[in-house]
């Protein structure tokens, strides 16, 4: 196994930290509401891979199908010397990204909050890559990035569709800093999930196996052992809703009756009520104008739009 660079931007006391002030914020207001970025821990990634995987679950799928078909246009049209890979998670899909642009390819930089997430990735990339550099990034994308030096032009990609998960306050925040990384010359690739019939939205988040059950309640586990909190899965329902105002998908945990999460690490006691939701992700889904409007609020041009066969789930290039 080739040797790559790990470098945490997240040290274990901000982390502990940030969860403290997000539980704070969040489950003292009404509606209550936590960050996704809590559900990935260990688990949690495992469980998103398992997520990817299900009959129900399309987006994972429609987007590899184009970055498969569309790789060697986009190492076409952006040469990139770097790869920087914002929210990597298993880099999985980025393999076929990784290949099209090889050979002017020297770094690979994915960045992700989940450590063991990026280490397999590494370990994996490194060894089917022999000779490309993979400095991984342990950091949260959502508070600002300082980028190791790499040589241009850089690509930064951004996939799978996490950019639904910021509420558009935030999304605005997050491109303005990915445009602020971009030098001339340099690109962003945008993975998003496209609003399509409400029946498969709410089944890729509602699986028949209750994957994404397991996967939303996992965040009830982060509370227990990061903050001690005694919340029982069993006492949770998962709830997938779709907002068609908002046009983005929910994932909640409702009561099953009335409870109190106790956080002693925190000196803190959150009551229910039976049938209160908690509020755990948004999953936004996106049109092509309203993708370039977002683009263009934050500096950046959109200059290639690519969807899977179905109309899916769409890639857009995008230059500074
Ligand atoms: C992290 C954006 C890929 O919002 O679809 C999957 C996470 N949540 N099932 C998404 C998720 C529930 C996911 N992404």
């Amino acid at each position: 196994m080739s040797p790559f660079l790990l470098t945490r931007t997240l040290p274990d006391g901000t982390t502990g930290a940030d969860l403290r002030a997000d539980v704070l914020n969040g489950l003292t207001r009404t509606p209550k509401e936590l960050p996704p970025k809590w559900f990935y821990d260990a688990r949690g990634s495992e469980l998103f891979e398992e997520i990817t995987r299900l009959p129900e679950y399309y987006p994972t799928r429609a987007e590899r199908e184009i970055l498969v078909a569309r790789a060697a246009e986009i190492a076409a049209a952006t040469g990139a010397r770097t790869l920087v890979e914002l929210g990597s998670g298993s880099s999985e899909k980025t393999r076929h990204l990784l290949r099209a642009l090889r050979p002017g390819l020297v770094d690979y930089v994915p960045v992700d909050v989940s450590e063991s997430a990026l280490t397999g990735a590494a370990e994996a990339l490194t060894e089917e890559l022999p000779g490309l550099r993979v400095h991984a990034l342990v950091a949260d994308f959502t508070r600002g990035l300082a980028l190791p030096g790499t040589p241009g032009p850089r690509l930064v990609a951004f996939l799978g569709g996490t950019l639904g998960n910021l509420l558009p306050r935030q999304r605005e925040v997050f491109l303005r800093s990915a445009r602020s990384l971009l030098e001339p010359g340099d690109a962003l690739l945008l993975g998003t999930d496209l609003v399509k019939d409400e029946a498969t939205l709410v089944a890729a988040y509602d699986d028949a196996a209750g994957v994404t059950a397991e996967f939303n309640k996992n965040v009830l586990a982060v509370l227990a052992r990061e903050l001690g909190a005694d919340a029982d899965p069993e006492d949770f329902e998962h709830v997938a809703v779709w907002d068609r105002d908002n046009e983005w998908i929910e994932m909640r945990l409702r009561a099953r009756r009335d409870l109190t999460v106790r956080f002693p690490a925190l000196g803190l006691s959150v009551p229910f009520a039976a049938g209160e939701e908690m509020r755990t992700e948004v999953s936004a889904k996106f049109r092509q104008e309203g993708i370039a409007a977002e683009l263009a609020a934050a500096g950046l041009a959109l200059s290639r739009w690519w969807t899977d066969e179905q109309g899916r789930f769409a890639l857009s290039l995008a230059t500074a």
